[in-house]
């Protein structure tokens, strides 16, 4: 895919020392796992409020426990698409290189990136609200299921109105506001905290791109917004770094 790269763009790309990508649903879109707020989104059949909060889950653990297993029964059968695999390979193009996710489907890691924040957990890990094991069991003996300690146990995911994992988000900020050059790919830029890394890294003299199929809550703020999907235009990217630095 050919894409348009300003002056600025490519000098930014050229020298960049510490580059953080920070990632939302849409850069899963392509592999087939619907986002929340698009056409075929998630939330479209179910509101957010009655489903992804522990007031929920409170009221009714089965109904949200059906609603994570089918999100599980898509993962489970789709694979990394291009711009997952591009962005792993960022990590070898930059001193510094920090990924930063929304998602919960754990593509990045099959795809090959490793040093993950994971601002809102993961949908195939279980935690049990009694002695808080850990597991990634999926099949389960009852429903909803229980640990082995007799406790409830719930999908080891960040919830409305929950706190991030400790040290997540400081860790996404510290990035934000080290990095020469910021991408937000694939976020609709709607959900705080992680909606505000852009602006902090750009307020510490980041280069911030967007890439989405659409303008967001952040393209006002952005250096430079890039229109089309991420499975195509962050390998074009790539290649473009490669061939400013001569490794093609
Ligand atoms: C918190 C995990 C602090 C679960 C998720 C009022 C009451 C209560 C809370 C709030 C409130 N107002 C604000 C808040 C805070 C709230 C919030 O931000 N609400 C929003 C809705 C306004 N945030 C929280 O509650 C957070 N915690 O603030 O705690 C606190 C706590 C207690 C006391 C005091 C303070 C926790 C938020 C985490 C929620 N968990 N997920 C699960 O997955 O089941 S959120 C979920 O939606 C995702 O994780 C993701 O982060 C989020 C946003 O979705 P996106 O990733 O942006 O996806 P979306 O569909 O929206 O957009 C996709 C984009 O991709 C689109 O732009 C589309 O154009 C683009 N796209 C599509 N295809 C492609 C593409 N782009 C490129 N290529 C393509 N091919
Ligand atoms: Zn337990």
């Amino acid at each position: 895919m050919e894409i348009e790269f300003s002056e600025k763009f490519l000098r930014v790309l050229k020298d960049a020392k510490y580059t953080a990508v920070s990632t939302g649903a849409g850069v899963s879109a392509e592999s087939g796992v619907p986002t929340f707020r698009g056409e075929d989104g998630l939330w479209k059949k179910f509101r957010a409020e009655e489903l992804a909060t522990f007031e929920a889950f409170q009221a009714n653990p089965d109904l949200v426990w059906e609603w994570y297993q089918y999100r599980r029964e898509i993962i489970n059968k789709i694979k990394p698409n291009l711009g997952h695999y591009a962005i792993a390979e960022f990590s070898n193009l930059f001193d510094k290189f920090q990924l930063i996710t929304q998602n919960v489907d754990g593509l990045h890691r099959v795809a090959g990136s490793e040093d993950i924040i994971e601002l809102h957990g993961n949908i195939k890990r279980n935690r049990c609200l009694e002695c808080g094991d850990i597991n990634y069991d999926e099949e389960f003996a009852e429903f909803p299921p229980l640990c082995k300690c007799g406790g409830r146990l719930r999908p080891d995911v960040v919830w409305f109105g929950e706190l991030l994992p400790a040290g997540a988000l400081e860790k996404a900020y510290e990035a934000a506001k080290g990095c020469d050059l910021f991408f937000t790919v694939g976020t609709s830029g709607v959900v705080q905290p992680a909606a505000s890394l852009p602006s902090a890294a750009r307020q510490h003299g980041a280069f911030v791109v967007e890439i989405n199929i659409e303008a967001t809550e952040l393209t006002f703020i952005v250096d430079q917004h890039f229109r089309g999907k991420s499975g195509e235009i962050l390998p074009a990217i790539v290649d473009k770094i490669k061939e400013l630095r001569g490794l093609k």
